[in-house]
């Protein structure tokens, strides 16, 4: 847990607790002690704190959370170092965040490797930093910057560290002997630099500054708790004395630690995580190289595929059947990686190397040698099996054959090769260069290994694979279906396209489903229902008259002179009612709170579905690939969790009336929704399948 070793009147305390030395209750006890052990200790005259791994300190231990804390809490840790008559100096090799970087706040120096990241994500999860950042911070950087960054959340690197001074320097070489050099400068010059001591940057210009950043937060999300905590932590620096402010946060950060959205918030950071476990496979599983990869299609989804290869130092072959399309795909990637270059989210010299690792070519038989081939051609079941059975003669022994198709069967799709255990789907999200989620789908016979390589290269790719089965849109979509088909239903009985989506907005999402079907297309599930069968009454008829949506410039809603925020028409609010009368269905109007149940619970009962089909292995993979995908808001947990919250008697209640008033027994209760709700059981406590 924590070595000390003392050398030349150094103490050098070395945490380790793998895999990212999260301060638990036994480390936080390990590091006290060592401490206690090191000020004590009469040889030592300046303490350093390292870690092993390539994690500093990844933070407090979330694991613990809604759990009885055992002490000594770590603000008690920091205090004995606040307290200690030696310095003590930080050495960060890796990424201090969270707990990990107030550790080294309290400290009286820190010296970052080059590698080091330095963040206060707690906002991320739902609460505020507890062990004195937003006391600390503020004294070192400035109250309007450091609210900045516990706001976001987001790291800055080793030298942006430097340059706020939240690092009193950054070395490129071995990082303990320096800090170690730093301890002994504090204590020849008997100095011990308290970031508490500090008030400098407290001035009534920074204030101002603070307060209007804070006021902007804090109307941009009334209805998020910690923000408005995080602003009256940081408000304290002005207002009290250090010792005075500490307590405050305290007392604003334990009652957060239990707000509902904390605690969803805590579940999709794990349920993310935990889907990287997929049953049967280990880390023993064997996994195949992936050097190369071959791209079929070079349309939008292809182009943004072939992105996340280049960008990961992976050279890949974008293949097209004609030039025209291949130039004109191969011209949309270079646009989009000058974009970046030009917002300088990348420089120009990784513009220039990433667009390197592409290229073009006519003709399935440059992908003869790529050891994995992605096909991202016209979404329709005869031109995937022909591109298969041409890959199956074409592409070499053992390379990994992927579809990216969005809803369609690949065990149809493997089947007309000779290799089924060669292929898989591989479902990215569009625009494939920047959405996280990708949808691995195992086929019958795909192969374990296959599976465990395609997962890795999800993560090599910084995107969040997620193992799914085969089923009509596999997670996703089909949940997707449901939502859209509850959506069309409630429209007939009296909904308004904008009140549904008012009510979905509020609820947390970026975007109601009628907005959603105008930005992509009502055309495609209007093509999808004629090749698929379903009927959608409504989106059909406004389909039929060609209004697609916003790229026709009218749809659900209408958008004068490209607007891209829709206006209500009396002209569809007719054609619903008109379809209503058509169907006999009497029509009322519908609570926001209707609206939600009416559109959410369709999707937990497919969800159990799901479950019970093993197409999902837990429900958290269902939160993961709602929240990554399609933004079920993150704090609110994904849709089995929210489930879980709303109670699932309730939910099942629900159903079975909607299924009564509606006449529509697929709203029935599925057997696993009905199991757990008569058991009193949840989503949460299942165990993965
Ligand atoms: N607590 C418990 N487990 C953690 C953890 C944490 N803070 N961070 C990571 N893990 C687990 C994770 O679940 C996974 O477990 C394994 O470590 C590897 O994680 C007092 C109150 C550090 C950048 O929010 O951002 O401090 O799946 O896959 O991609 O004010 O982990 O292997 O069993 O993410 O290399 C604030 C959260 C806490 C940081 C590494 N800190 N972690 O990324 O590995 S609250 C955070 C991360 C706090 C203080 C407050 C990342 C990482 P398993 P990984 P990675």
């Amino acid at each position: 847990m924590v070595r000390n070793e003392v050398d030349g009147g150094v103490a050098v305390l070395t945490l380790s607790n793998p895999p990212v030395n999260a301060l638990g209750a036994d480390l936080r006890a390990a590091l006290d002690r060592a401490l206690a052990e090191a000020i004590a200790d009469a040889t030592v005259r300046a303490i350093v704190i390292a870690a092993e791994g390539k994690v500093f300190v990844a933070g407090a231990d979330i694991s613990e959370f809604g759990k009885v804390r055992r002490r000594p809490l770590l603000p008690e840790v920091l205090a004995r170092i606040d307290a200690s008559p030696k310095p003590v100096v930080a050495a960060i090799g890796g990424a201090a965040l969270g707990g990990g970087l107030e550790l080294a706040l309290a400290c009286h120096a820190r010296i970052a490797g080059r590698h080091a990241k330095l963040g206060l994500p707690e906002i991320k999860i739902g609460i505020i930093p507890g062990a004195g950042g937003t006391q600390r911070l503020p004294r070192l950087i400035g109250p309007e910057t450091a609210f900045a960054m516990m706001l976001s959340g987001e790291p800055v690197g080793a030298d942006r560290g430097a340059e706020l001074g939240i690092v009193d320097a950054v070395v490129l070489g071995d990082l303990v002997p320096a800090a170690r050099v730093r301890a002994l400068e504090l204590a020849d010059a008997g100095r011990l630099p308290r970031a508490g001591d500090r008030d400098d940057r407290l001035d009534p210009e920074a204030r101002a500054a603070f307060e209007a950043r804070a006021a902007d937060a804090v109307t941009r999300e009334p209805d998020a708790p910690n923000v408005r905590a995080l602003a009256e932590a940081v408000r304290a620096c002005f207002d009290r004395p250090f010792a005075e402010g500490l307590a405050a946060e305290q007392a604003a950060f334990a009652p957060l630690v239990d707000d509902p959205r904390a605690r969803a918030l805590r579940h999709a950071f794990f349920a993310e995580r935990e889907a990287a476990r997929v049953p049967g496979l280990s880390k023993d599983t064997p996994r195949r190289p992936i050097e190369t990869a071959a791209v079929i299609g070079a349309g939008t989804m292809g182009g943004g595929i072939a992105m996340c290869f280049a960008n990961a130092g992976i050279p890949v072959t974008v293949i097209e059947t004609e030039e025209a399309p291949l130039q004109r795909g191969l011209e949309r990637v270079r646009g989009l990686y000058a974009g970046s270059a030009k917002r300088g989210s990348i420089t120009e010299a990784e513009r220039d190397a990433r667009i390197g690792r592409i290229t073009g070519a006519v003709g399935l038989e440059n992908a003869g040698s790529a050891d994995i081939v992605i096909e991202a051609a016209f979404e329709e079941m005869g031109v995937k099996r022909a591109i298969f059975s041409e890959l199956d003669r074409i592409a070499k022994h053992g390379a990994i054959l992927a579809t990216n198709t969005s809803y369609l069967d690949v065990d149809a799709i493997a089947a007309v090769t000779g290799r089924p255990q060669d292929v898989l789907g591989m479902h990215f999200f569009s625009p494939a260069n920047v959405m996280r989620l990708v949808e691995v789908v195992r086929a019958e016979k795909t192969a374990p290994e296959v599976l465990a390589t395609a997962l890795d290269l999800g993560k090599r790719l910084k995107k969040l694979p997620v193992a799914v089965g085969v089923c009509f849109g596999f997670v996703g979509n089909r949940i997707l279906e449901r939502r859209s088909r509850a959506a069309e239903r409630l429209l007939l009985e009296g909904a308004l396209p904008h009140e549904v989506d008012a009510a979905v907005t509020a609820f947390g999402f970026r975007m109601g489903p009628f907005a959603m079907s105008d930005l992509a297309g009502l055309d495609i599930g209007w093509r999808s229902r004629k090749d698929f069968g379903g009927r959608a009454p409504v989106a059909d008829a406004l389909a039929e008259m060609g209004r697609f949506g916003q790229k026709t410039g009218r749809g659900f809603f209408v958008y004068p002179d490209g607007a891209r925020a829709g206006q209500r028409d009396p002209e569809v609010e007719a054609l619903i009612a008109r379809t209503a009368a058509e169907h006999g269905i009497a029509q009322r109007s519908f609570t926001p709170e209707e609206i939600v149940a009416r559109l959410m619970y369709p999707m937990v009962n497919e969800g159990a579905r799901i479950l019970s089909e093993k197409i999902a292995s837990r429900p958290g993979d269902i939160d993961t690939i709602w929240i990554n995908g399609y933004n079920w808001p993150a704090w609110r947990g994904g849709p089995m969790h929210w489930a879980d919250t709303v109670g699932l008697k309730t939910v099942a209640a629900d159903l079975e009336r909607f299924a009564r008033e509606t006449g529509d027994d697929s709203q029935e209760p599925a057997p696993l929704l009905k199991k757990l709700a008569e058991e009193g059981g949840s989503f949460g406590a299942l165990k993965a399948a």
